[in-house]
């Protein structure tokens, strides 16, 4: 019999690099990202995760100061204008995790996994939530030549220490959001092997946490470019919600709540 997983809420994806949402290309517009923010909301989205700096493969590193030009006005704005919605911001800089708090964040989305200094004792002195996402690399390289023994059993003792340096601190457990991290340092093999074993990287007190939206782990099965990889992503999310997963980071914030509904209305 199927345990009742927990209810699996949905994170829409806010981001705001300059291929995104430009003015000339040097402008990010607050506007233009509140009106995206409110359609993500009234789709169902519980969460937003505003990102400033561009984690994809091979992208370049970003400065604090311009990471900060991108995040804040865009973070003040929509602070104001959704204060039911809970704000997560995608950095691994302490200085921007501390501006982002102080500017009423609910949680810092870390693929670095509060490796920075001082990232630790920040978000300890805070109340709000973490995503620790595993990474082999760095952002930069990390697609060159991922390599693992046993990819699950090494995801999986990447987080538990994770945990184990937050609660050391005084973070506590319920805090925590645990993320594989799929595309991250993964091959296609390594990213379906963490799809399979989900349950695996669970960890007492904490949720699990995913994001595989639009993907080259999909694009590489189904042999699509990036704007028809929706109906892969949609049975990912179906795997990983069976497997007890609390939060989905997408794109595509209702089609994804749609194919939740109709997997929770069988599961529980
Ligand atoms: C993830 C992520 C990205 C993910 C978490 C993309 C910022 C690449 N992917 N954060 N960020 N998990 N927690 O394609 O899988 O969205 S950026």
């Amino acid at each position: 019999m199927l345990a009742t997983p927990p209810a699996t809420h949905v994170m829409g994806i806010l981001n705001l690099t300059p291929d995104s949402f430009s003015d000339g290309g040097r402008f990010l517009d607050p506007q233009a990202a509140l009106e995206q923010a409110q359609r993500m909301v009234e789709e169902g989205a519980t969460y937003l995760d505003l990102g400033g700096e561009s984690t994809r493969p091979g992208a370049p590193a970003v400065s604090t100061s311009e990471e900060l030009r991108r995040l804040m006005p865009v973070l003040e704005t929509v602070r104001e204008q959704l204060p039911h919605t809970k704000l997560s911001v995608d950095t691994s800089k302490s200085a921007v995790m501390q501006a982002a708090i102080a500017a009423g964040a609910d949680m810092i989305n870390d693929v670095n996994a509060l490796r920075a200094p001082g990232a630790l004792e920040l978000i300890a002195a805070s109340q709000v939530e973490v995503c620790l996402m595993h990474m082999q690399g760095d952002p930069r390289t990390m697609q060159q030549q991922p390599h693992y023994q046993d990819v699950v059993a090494q995801v999986q003792q990447f987080l538990a220490q994770r945990v184990q340096s937050c609660t050391q601190v005084g973070i506590a457990r319920h805090r925590l959001y645990l993320d594989p991290g799929f595309g991250f340092g993964k091959n296609l093999q390594h990213n379906l092997l963490l799809m399979k074993h989900l349950k695996q990287l669970q960890q007492p007190d904490c949720k699990l946490l995913i994001g595989v939206s639009r993907k080259s782990l999909i694009g590489a099965v189904l042999d699509k470019p990036v704007n028809q990889r929706l109906y892969g992503g949609l049975a990912l999310a179906v795997l990983a919600a069976t497997q007890g997963t609390h939060l989905i980071r997408t794109h595509d914030v209702a089609p994804t709540l749609e194919v939740l509904r109709m997997t929770q209305a069988v599961l529980s």
